[in-house]
């Protein structure tokens, strides 16, 4: 494979020393940073992350900031998702929709106060859609990216470690909460969130010249708990359902063909952008939908375009990410499939590099 050329570009993060240092071995690029993509193998890194404790370096999940007298206002116009009571110190998985109802990006938002909000972005430009919205309809806000990354710890020792580090005080906070924490004079928002079930913390850390500070702190207090980097893993992520947009959904998809129906309140989320479009289209209810799908067979090959399924030599959806599951002996895989053909049970033809195989859709993923 060709190399890809670093440049000013293609931004490092504050951890991205520490990620070297670990013996990265892939990185992709979201948002126009780098992500660490392996480091041992991803099947290595699976057992390691469902065994004991990763650190992973998301900085990538860049924050857009809306600050001032409107920034509840604006943050309900982006989303269909009812925020009236969202209290600050909550953290709420949000699709953002534009006029059509199409995603645009499924952030995490993070309420620090009434007028003060975080959009934990997936990989797609929201900065500009939020800007031009703040501008177009005048709003008394500001809207920038601040100098935050999000440092990920992962694993069922991630409340040890995190305990450590930061007092046992980090093991009370509920899941989607955050609170505030001191590290090296700065406080930072510490919340139980992240992108694996596995269980863990996000630490949003302000300032990127405590980054690797923090980092050394992490490995230094986890040596006998087999701390090591890692990173958001697809074999994991596919088995609990985690959706990647860009690859599973994109700007053509609404929020209920991508299965986040239970995400919108659009009767009540009075101001979204999307409202119209979405109660339209939710009258008629979605015509394809996010599943989880077994693909028979060896591990099916790495895959960097969608997988067409078939009935009776019929087009009937895609799969967009698939990976061997070592735990489930079995290919797992997310796909969109049409209504026809997306009940439990649904045996399909897929067609993957070097073949055609069977899959099943499933009731549930796999966690
Ligand atoms: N954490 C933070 N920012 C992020 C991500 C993250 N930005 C990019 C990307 N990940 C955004 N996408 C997701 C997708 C899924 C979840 C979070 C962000 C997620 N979903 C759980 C689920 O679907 O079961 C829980 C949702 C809930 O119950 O509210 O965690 O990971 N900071």
């Amino acid at each position: 494979m060709p190399q890809i050329s670093p440049s000013r570009r293609l931004r490092r993060t504050p951890f991205s020393d520490g990620v070297e240092a670990a013996g990265v071995k892939g990185y992709t690029v979201y948002n126009r940073m780098l992500l660490p993509t392996v480091f041992e193998s991803v099947e290595a890194d699976y057992r390691h992350l469902k065994t004991h404790v990763q650190v992973w370096d998301v900085a990538c999940e860049r924050q857009v900031e809306l600050r001032g007298p409107d920034a509840a206002r604006l943050m309900q116009m982006l989303t269909p998702r009812d925020l009236r009571g969202m209290l600050p110190g909550q953290c709420f998985y949000v699709p953002i929709v534009d006029e059509t109802g199409g995603m645009l990006n499924d952030p995490v938002a993070v309420k620090l106060s009434e007028d003060r909000w975080w959009i934990s972005i997936a990989d797609s430009d929201l900065l500009l859609w939020v800007k031009g919205i703040a501008v177009g309809y005048r709003l008394d806000v500001l809207v920038d990216e601040p100098d935050v990354s999000p440092l990920a710890v992962q694993g069922p020792k991630a409340d040890e470690l995190m305990a450590r580090v930061f007092g046992d005080r980090v093991r009370d906070i509920r899941f989607f909460r955050f609170d505030m924490f001191e590290f090296e004079g700065r406080d930072l928002a510490i919340a139980r969130s992240g992108y694996s079930k596995q269980g863990g913390f996000e630490i949003y850390v302000e300032g990127s010249e405590i980054g690797m500070p923090l980092w050394n702190a992490l490995f230094a207090a986890g040596e006998d708990l087999q701390v090591r980097a890692g990173c958001p893993n697809l074999i994991e992520r596919i088995e609990s359902g985690l959706l990647s947009y860009g690859n599973d959904m994109t700007d053509d998809n609404t929020p209920h063909e991508c299965g986040l129906g239970k995400f919108c309140n659009t009767n009540t989320a009075i101001g979204c952008i999307g409202r119209d479009a979405l109660l339209r289209v939710a009258k008629e209810g979605p015509i394809q939908q996010i599943r989880p799908i077994a693909i028979a067979g060896d591990p099916v090959p790495g895959c960097d375009r969608p997988l067409g399924l078939y009935a009776d030599g019929k087009w009937v959806g895609q799969v967009t990410s698939a990976a061997w599951s070592p735990d489930f002996k079995t290919n797992v895989a997310i796909g969109m499939v049409r209504l026809s053909h997306w009940d439990a049970g649904t045996e399909l033809d897929i067609e993957v590099p070097g073949g055609m195989r069977r899959a099943t859709v499933q009731s549930h993923f796999w966690i």
